[in-house]
């Protein structure tokens, strides 16, 4: 098939579904009534049928400048042209080079050391090794438990799916031993309608303390949460509980790692949330928004502790044995240059802070809407949870996307909870009109 028949490639003309086995999805019942998008620019998709829809999760919470930028695309077809590839073990190439050094620039206070890597996937089991290598530098091999959270998403490396909460996730899967999760910070009885930070909960961190009660703070090595829970359905920490975690760490020796896979490069109102939040990790994890997702790309950001720990000892040795055969890609890099080119000089950072205001009153405004229990919000982030139909959980959540894709607008939905994430450039009128049609659409559903 070239490139013009793929274009054209349509409802009568399709070749059998059944060869790619599709991600988190249901096949079967997706390839029975298959929904497609061809094309993409901005805020909008383009569907087989000719339709523009509304791009109300950035992709998968990745495209932050939105969609089909040509910095981009120029950037990599000039690099694939100049050097397809190049490794990065044992020899290098600038571009590399010049990313990392870029990132650094923006990373919070102290994270300037950088593991590239390829998803936020393996950003994460990257992020937990390093952990595990840091503490056997230091002569404390004996801290091998990585702490998660409930209801967290890490990904789906054995690692992620280890520290990771979410059921489904896991249930199918051999687990990493010794990995323990503290408790998730959902809480729709005191702080259901919550605008921006729930006021209750800061308490919760306090888990961690029990965690190292119970298996002593010296078998821990590292605790993983996302700054504001993304694929759970956006949860927003408690007030005062991301403080509180970093203060149970540093009294224990245990490292934090914050999984900004979501939360990064200008989700929540600045280039990463743990500077909105004033809490520096020790390690935070990325991907995503790093190429503006038109490139696979994840990148580690480590502090000169945890570097300078394991990057010790005779110069002659590899210091950390781990890497991938495109950490670091050309391409990718120059992918990542275009896209924090474009970050900076359209102010994208902060972008969200500025509209958070007018995505807050938008969102809530759904208050009061059928079926609707609790709206939560935070920086370009929402969700709109909706009561669970008698006996048949995740119904609504499925039905309310369906509706939703025919009036316009794409969502994502996890079990009853639709979650909004959109490209940092949405405009306030296109604000209004998102949530104006799922104010229709879930007022429609049973
Ligand atoms: N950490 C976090 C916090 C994530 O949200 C990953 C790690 C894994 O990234 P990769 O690139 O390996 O997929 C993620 C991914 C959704 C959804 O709709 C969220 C993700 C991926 C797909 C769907 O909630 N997050």
């Amino acid at each position: 098939m070239n490139d013009v028949d793929r274009q054209s490639w349509s409802r009568t003309n399709r070749p059998d579904l059944g060869a790619f086995w599709m991600p988190f999805t249901a096949n079967r019942r997706f390839k029975a009534d298959p929904r497609l998008f061809v094309g993409a620019k901005g805020m909008y998709y383009r569907t087989e049928d000719g339709r523009e829809v509304m791009d109300a999760v950035a992709g998968l919470w990745c495209v932050n400048a939105g969609h089909g930028r040509p910095e981009v695309a120029e950037a990599v077809a000039r690099q694939l042209e100049t050097m397809d590839y190049a490794p990065s073990f044992q020899i290098g190439h600038p571009l590399a080079f010049d990313f990392a050094a870029e990132l650094a620039g923006i990373a919070p206070a102290g994270l300037d050391r950088i593991f590239f890597v390829n998803s936020g996937s393996e950003s994460v089991d990257t992020a937990l090794k390093i952990a595990l290598a840091y503490h056997k530098a230091r002569g404390e091999g004996g801290r091998t438990r990585l702490i998660g959270r409930e209801r967290g998403y890490h990904g789906v490396g054995f690692g992620g799916i280890s520290v990771g909460g979410l059921v489904n996730n896991r249930r199918a899967f051999t687990l990493l031993p010794g990995a323990d999760h503290i408790r998730h910070t959902l809480d729709l009885e005191r702080n259901a309608f919550s605008r921006g930070l729930p006021a209750h909960g800061a308490e919760l961190a306090d888990d961690l303390e029990r965690k190292v009660a119970l298996h002593g703070a010296d078998t821990i090595a590292a605790v993983i949460v996302e700054p504001v829970a993304g694929s759970a359905g956006v949860l927003p920490p408690p007030k005062g509980y991301l403080e509180r975690l970093r203060a149970i760490c540093d009294r224990h020796g245990i490292l934090l790692i914050f999984d900004e896979v979501i939360t990064g490069f200008g989700r929540t109102g600045q280039a990463f949330a743990s500077q909105l939040f004033g809490v520096t990790p020790d390690i935070m994890t990325t991907a995503k928004g790093l190429t503006n997702a038109a490139f696979p790309m994840g990148a580690v950001f480590a502090s000169r502790a945890v570097h300078d720990a394991i990057v010790d000892g005779p110069e002659q040795l590899i210091e950390l044995f781990h890497g991938y055969t495109y950490s670091g890609h050309p391409a990718a890099c120059a992918a990542g240059l275009a896209a924090l080119d474009i970050y900076r000089r359209e102010g994208l950072f902060t972008r969200a802070a500025q509209l958070s205001p007018v995505w807050e009153d938008a969102l809530h405004g759904l208050k009061g809407t059928r079926h609707v229990i609790d709206l939560r919000n935070f920086g370009l982030m929402g969700a709109v949870e909706l009561e669970p139909r008698a006996g048949a959980a995740g119904q609504r959540g499925y039905e309310a996307m369906l509706k939703a894709l025919d009036e316009g607008v794409f969502l994502r939905f996890t079990g009853d909870t639709l979650a909004f994430s959109p490209p940092l450039i949405i405009s306030e009128a296109e604000i209004g009109r998102l949530f104006e049609t799922v104010r229709k659409v879930v007022e429609a559903l049973d």
